[in-house]
Order: C-alpha cells, then structure tokens, then sequence
C-alpha cells in the first residue's frame, strides 16, 4: 500500500474557547479529501511539544497560528506532496526531519501533529479501514473504552476557585458501551438538578462540566457520589467509579501545594489523598503531584499505587522516552495519552507500546481546547488501551469523540468493551 498526496493545505479555525487553531486538509492523488482538527491545551507540561503562535498583539491576543498554517502550506506540503509513501512512521519521520529540533518548535507541533493525524486517515482510506482498524498495533487488540466524564471543571478550565482541575465519572461496570455513555449523560442531568436546587451555578466550565462555586474537592466528591446513586446507579468498581485529575502541577509554588486556601507539604497531600480514597470510590488519579516533584511521584506511587491508577500527564508529556524513564523510576502505574503533547501519531503509538510493554495503563485524552475531530476515538479503540477522556457528557467538541465511539460500537458489535483485564 502506498499513499501519495496530491495537495496538503491548512487555515486557521476557531477551537472550543474561541481561540485560533488549525484545520489542515490533504488530497491523495485519486482526489479522494481528509481532514484533521488541532486541540490544544490550558495546563500544558513544560516538555510539551510546543505549539507555534504568532504572539501578533494585533490578532486574537496573540494567539494567532498563522506562522503554522504557513508552514504546513510551504514547507510541509513541498516535502510531502509527490512522493511515495508507503507508511505513517515515513510521513511523519520526514515532518520530524524537516523540522529539525526535538520540541517540533520550529514549524510547530500545532501544524506537525495537524498533518500527522490527516496522514493516518489518508493510509485508513487508503487500505479501505475505518481509521480505528487502521490504528491497531501489531501486538495489541482493538477494545471499546470506559468513557471518562467530566462533570465538573476547576483548576485553570473554570472560573470558580476549585483547585482539583477534573471530576471524572467512569462507569467501568458498564456492560456496554452505549450503557456507559447512558450512565454518564444520566448522572450528569442528575448532577445539573442536584446544583440547581441548591441554588449554585449549573455554568460550565471549559470541558462541558459544571463550575460551581465550591472550594473543597471533598464537597465535590460528596456531591457526585449522591448523583451516581441519585441516577440510579451504584458507586464504585461495578458501577459507577470516579476519576480525579487534580492537575497539580497548577497548584504546587514554592515546594508546596495549595488546596482550598491549605498549604500543605507532599507528604500531606499524599495523606489527603489517601482519605479520599477510603471515603469515595476513586478508581484513578492524574497528575495528582506537581511535574517537577518527582520525589513525591514516587512517594505517591509506593503509597497509592496498589489500590489506585495513578496517571501520568504533565510530566510524561505522552513522550515514550520520558514514560520509559519513568517507568524505571518506579513513579506512576499508567499514562495520559495526547497526540498533540508529542505532536505526531507515530509517536502517540510508540507511547503506547511502552505503556503496554511496562505494564503500564493509558488513557487517550482530549485537551480542554478541542474541534469537531474524533480522532481520539479511533485511537483509543484501535490501540486497545481501554480508557478515554474526552469531557462533559455535553458541549458539541467532546460528545464527537463519544458519538464516534457510539457509531464504531454500531459497525463492530464484536469489540469488546471495559478495561483491559490487566487494569487493576
Ligand atoms: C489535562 C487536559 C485535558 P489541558 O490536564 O488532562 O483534560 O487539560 O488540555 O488543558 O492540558
Ligand atoms: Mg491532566
């Protein structure tokens, strides 16, 4: 199989909160069109692949991609257009060549990853798969995945003063794929109704989640615990569990870490979580220390890393190299997994076999700045790996990605769905 493009354009677009991203656009040579949307990120990790803006005060605050737009119209699409190609692993060795430095700074990760994802939809296209096939790695079998609802948003995605940045349902006892998305649309309405009667804001958040104004994380979870069983559903492993992705490196100043007007040591953050685990059903847990802590990691991972998955995001940057050292550090037992943070989909799947080598568990994730693209959805069923985020059960940018799986669930009712049976 080979695939040889005939055009490759991008043009600037909005993303989800209204700030400029990229829409990138290729031709193979039949004529046949694909198409990528790129996400991108508030609370970012320092090694991320970096995203090129115009910093032009003059144009959208200077958050303009029009620098990256041109680099896929110019230089991107010279390399490319023409040529033979008979891999992804090819198309994006050559983005990765002629960009030349290892943060993807010069042209952008923006506009790399945006030509990246397109490319895997044109190699689906052309070997006559769905992209979700397409993806599946030689040594992995494709899985529906527990959706991961954000139903309520803190930490920089909302305006309240919530330091914990997410709060995930995950219906891992879910019997099926619509049932989970059922559940987790179920418990949000409930969630809506509990916040209404008690006269807090049902305003959301950058991910669809509500924002109320509460300080304390424990109140929170109080609060989606009764929704989980309001809605008609048990609250825990079989039923409904909860995911936390508190973004600490958002909170952590100085060596400590401030938590609803707190300022407490590692130690004692680790303390804190170790109550919310014994109190509420919380099945995993990201970035719960700062990325540059990583004497807490390991402290968190030999406190909590038995009972609960304890993911990676800031400061594993969905880098296989990174993940890898990590690994042999002993900190966390699983990985966030953006295509973006590393900014081409070869890459993202390397990043999945060492998580999948290690032992490791992997969440594909959204970024709370997203489009239309489901690209996420492909991938995590493609790659196996059990575990999606992609936001509120609402809000049109993060119900695509779910809706896909809904629709990949109609086309393929042999998948099976849930966790992998490795997943603790
Ligand atoms: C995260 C992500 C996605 P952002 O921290 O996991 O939820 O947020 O895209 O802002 O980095
Ligand atoms: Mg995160």
């Amino acid at each position: 199989m080979a695939v040889r493009f005939s055009s490759i354009s991008a043009i600037e677009v909005l993303d989800s909160r209204g700030r400029p991203t990229l829409s990138v656009w290729a031709a193979l040579s039949d004529g046949r069109q694909v198409r990528s949307g790129v996400p991108s990120g508030a609370s970012t990790g320092s090694r991320e692949a970096v995203e090129l803006r115009d910093h032009d005060d003059a144009r959208y605050a200077g958050q303009g991609v029009r620098q990256a737009v041109e680099n896929v119209n110019g230089p991107i699409a010279d390399a490319l257009i023409g040529r033979s190609f008979s891999s992804l692993d090819d198309v994006d060795q050559v983005l990765r060549d002629l960009d030349g430095t290892t943060d993807k700074s010069r042209l952008g990760a923006n506009a790399i990853v945006g030509v990246s994802m397109a490319a895997a939809r044109a190699f689906a296209l052309e070997s006559g798969q769905p992209l979700w096939r397409y993806l599946i790695p030689a040594e992995a079998l494709p899985r529906l995945p527990v959706p991961h609802f954000n139903v309520v948003n803190g930490g920089v995605h909302a305006l309240n003063n919530l330091d914990f940045q997410e709060f995930m349902i995950a219906p891992v006892g879910a019997p099926s794929l619509p049932e989970a998305i059922r559940a987790g649309a179920e418990i949000y309405r409930t969630l809506r109704s509990t916040l209404a009667d008690r006269r807090m804001s049902t305003g959301l958040g950058d991910e669809g989640g509500f924002a109320p104004e509460i300080d304390s994380p424990e109140e929170v979870l109080t609060l989606l615990t009764a929704a989980i069983s309001d809605a008609g559903y048990v609250a825990g492993r079989d039923g409904v569990a909860i995911a936390l992705d508190p973004a600490a490196s958002e909170f952590h100043r100085d060596g400590r870490y401030r938590v609803g007007g707190e300022s407490l040591s590692s130690q004692e953050l680790i303390e804190r979580y170790a109550r919310i685990v014994d109190e509420f059903p919380v099945w995993s847990l990201e970035d719960g220390m700062g990325e540059h802590d990583a004497a807490g990691w390991q402290q968190l991972t030999a406190a909590l890393g038995d009972r609960v998955q304890l993911v990676g995001d800031d400061n594993f940057v969905t880098n296989p190299a990174v993940i890898a050292a990590a690994v042999r550090s002993g900190i966390g037992n699983a990985a966030l997994i953006k295509v973006n943070q590393i900014g081409t989909v070869s890459e993202t799947l390397e990043a999945l076999s060492v998580c999948r080598r290690a032992g490791y568990g992997a969440m594909i994730s959204h970024r709370s700045g997203e489009t239309d693209d489901s690209f996420i959805a492909d991938l995590a069923v493609g790659s196996g790996c059990g575990q999606i985020k992609s936001g509120a059960p609402a809000r049109g940018e993060r119900v695509a990605k779910y809706n896909r799986l809904l629709e990949i669930t109609a086309s393929a009712p042999e998948l099976s769905f849930g966790l992998p049976p490795a997943t603790h």
